[in-house]
C-alpha cells in the first residue's frame, strides 16, 4: 500500500498536436485529461502548449518553432513565474523513441508520453500480483518496439531513457532482448491463469468470514472520486488541491465512524483516450473494486460526455465480474453546471432519468453528510438486533460491546448487565462466543 509522498510536485509542461480530424471539443478533452493523469503522477502542469499540424513531425512530433517556444519556455527566457525547473515534456499521443530522443535533447527535459504516463499510473495502482502481471506485460509491450528501434537508432546512449518514468519506462529492461520480453510476457500470462484461479477462492473465502463493511469509488478519472474520498473520511489536511492528494493511501474509514465501521477505497480512475494495448492492465487493476461491497459509481455531472461514460463503467464493471455489487450513483460536480437555475434543471433532469441516484458536489459539506448516512444506512440494513447478556464477573468485555455494536438499551439486575444490541451478524456471533467463556 502507498503511503502518501511529501517530495515537492515535479514541474511539468504538456504539449499537444491537433489534427485535422480531431474536433476542439476531442482536442480539449483529451489534453484536459492528460493534464489530469499528470497529477495524479504528482506533476504540477505549469503550461499547456498546443498546436495545430496537418500530421505529427516525423523528427521530434511537433513542429519546428513550437519546439524552439518551449524551449525558450523551459528555460525560463519567457519569464516564467519562478525559476524552478521543469522537469518533463508531457505529449499528448504516443511517439517513436526517434521523436522522443529528438524532443528531449532540443528541448532539454524529459519526455514522456501518453501511454507512458498511464503505465505508470497503473504501476502504482496495481496492487494484486496479476494486476501487477498484468501491468508488467502491458509495459513490456510498450517497450518492445522501442528497444528494436532505439538499437538501431543510437547505440549505448540511446538505451539510457531519462529517469522520469522511473520504474514505469525500465531502464532495467532495456538490455532485455526481443525474444526475452516475448518469454516473459508468456511466463507472466501463465502466472496470471494460476493466479486467476487461485483468487477465485480466495475470495469466495474471505466473503465467507465475516467481510467488513467496505466502499470503492469507481468512475473516470476527474469525476472527484479522490475528493469524495478525502470528504467521507475526514482527511481535511489533504484536500485543498494538493497535488499529491492522490497519491495518498487510497483505503480510509468512514469518518465519523459508523457502526458497523466502513472501509472507503478509491480505484484508479477510467481513462477516456485509453490506448488499446492497456484495457487489460486497465481491468486488472480496477479488480480490487471487486472486494467491496457497495460501489459508488462517480460521474462528472458537468462533463458533457458523461452519459457515454456511465455505459463505459457499467460495461467494464460487468467484465470484470463486478455486475452483482449494489451500486450507487453519484452525479458528482453539481456547482459546476452554469448558475443556480441551471443547477436545478440538471438536478431535476438528473434524477428523473436515473431515479435512485445522488446528486451532489463533493464541495458541500452538507451534501457529502448526507452521502454519509446513505452510506451507513446501507450497511446498517444488514444489522440485526440481538441481545447479549454480561455478567458482572466480565466487565472486561463491556467497552467491547459498545465498541463493535450500536447499544439500543441497557439493564442491569443483580446477575449482570442485558445489552440490547444491533450489529453485524458475525460479530454478534463473535461477541457471543467470548461472554460463553467469560
Ligand atoms: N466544482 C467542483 N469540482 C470538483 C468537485 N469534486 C472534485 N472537483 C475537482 O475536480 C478535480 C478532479 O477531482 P479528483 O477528486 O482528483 O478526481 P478523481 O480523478 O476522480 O480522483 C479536482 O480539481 C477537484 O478539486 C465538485 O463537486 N465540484
Ligand atoms: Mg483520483
Amino acid at each position: 500500500m502507498q503511503t502518501q509522498t511529501q517530495e515537492k510536485p515535479k514541474r511539468a509542461v504538456v504539449a499537444a498536436v491537433q489534427l485535422p480530424s480531431v474536433t476542439e471539443a476531442e482536442f480539449e478533452a483529451s489534453v484536459t485529461e492528460l493534464r489530469e493523469l499528470a497529477k495524479t503522477l504528482g506533476f504540477e502542469v505549469v503550461r499547456t502548449f498546443t498546436q495545430k499540424r496537418a500530421s505529427f513531425d516525423t523528427t521530434a512530433y511537433l513542429g519546428v518553432g513550437k519546439r524552439q517556444e518551449i524551449h525558450r519556455y523551459v528555460h525560463n527566457e519567457l519569464g516564467a513565474a519562478d525559476a524552478d525547473q521543469i522537469e518533463a515534456i508531457l505529449v499528448d499521443h504516443d511517439i517513436s523513441p526517434s521523436q522522443a530522443r529528438n524532443l528531449e535533447k532540443e528541448i532539454g527535459c524529459a519526455v514522456m508520453d501518453r501511454t507512458m504516463v498511464i503505465l505508470e499510473i497503473f504501476h502504482r495502482n496495481a496492487r494484486s500480483p496479476a494486476a501487477r502481471a498484468q501491468v508488467e506485460i502491458a509495459r513490456l509491450g510498450y517497450m518492445a518496439p522501442r528497444l528494436r528501434e532505439l538499437a538501431k537508432l543510437a547505440g549505448p546512449q540511446g538505451r539510457q531513457r531519462s529517469g522520469v518514468g522511473g520504474r514505469g519506462a525500465g531502464e532495467s529492461h532495456t538490455e532485455l532482448d526481443r525474444r526475452k520480453i516475448r518469454d516473459r510476457i508468456a511466463e507472466l500470462q501463465l502466472e496470471i491463469v494460476a493466479m486467476d484461479a487461485e483468487r477465485q477462492t480466495q475470495r469466495a473465502r474471505r466473503q465467507e468470514r465475516r467481510s467488513p463493511a467496505s466502499v470503492a469509488l469507481v468512475g473516470y478519472t476527474n469525476a472527484g472520486k479522490s475528493t469524495l474520498m478525502r470528504a467521507l473520511t475526514g482527511s481535511e489536511v489533504l484536500v485543498a488541491n494538493k497535488l499529491f492528494a492522490t497519491l495518498d493511501t487510497t483505503v480510509r474509514t468512514l469518518h465519523p465512524e459508523s457502526v458497523p465501521r466502513v472501509l472507503v477505497s478509491d480505484t484508479v480512475g477510467f481513462i477516456k483516450n485509453l490506448p488499446h494495448g492497456l484495457v487489460a492492465s486497465f481491468k486488472s487493476t480496477l479488480d480490487e473494486a471487486l472486494d467491496a461491497s457497495l460501489l459508488l459509481h462517480v460521474i462528472d455531472a458537468s462533463d458533457p460526455g458523461f452519459e457515454r461514460q456511465i455505459e463505459v463503467t457499467n460495461e467494464v464493471l460487468d467484465q470484470i465480474g463486478a455486475q452483482d455489487i449494489p451500486r450507487i450513483r453519484i452525479f458528482n460536480k453539481i456547482d459546476h453546471v452554469g448558475d443556480s437555475v441551471a443547477q436545478a434543471e440538471c438536478e431535476a433532469a438528473l434524477s428523473a432519468k436515473y431515479p435512485s441516484s445522488i446528486v451532489m458536489s463533493a464541495r458541500r459539506p452538507d451534501e457529502v453528510a448526507k452521502l454519509h448516512k446513505t452510506i451507513v444506512d446501507f450497511f446498517q440494513q444488514n444489522l440485526v438486533e440481538d441481545e447479549l447478556f454480561l455478567p458482572w464477573s466480565a466487565q472486561q468485555l463491556r467497552s467491547e460491546i459498545y465498541a463493535s455494536c450500536k447499544v439500543l438499551d441497557e439493564r442491569a439486575d443483580d446477575q449482570g448487565a442485558f445489552f440490547r444490541v444491533r450489529g453485524e451478524p458475525g460479530v454478534l456471533k463473535r461477541l457471543r462466543e467470548q461472554l460463553d467463556q467469560a
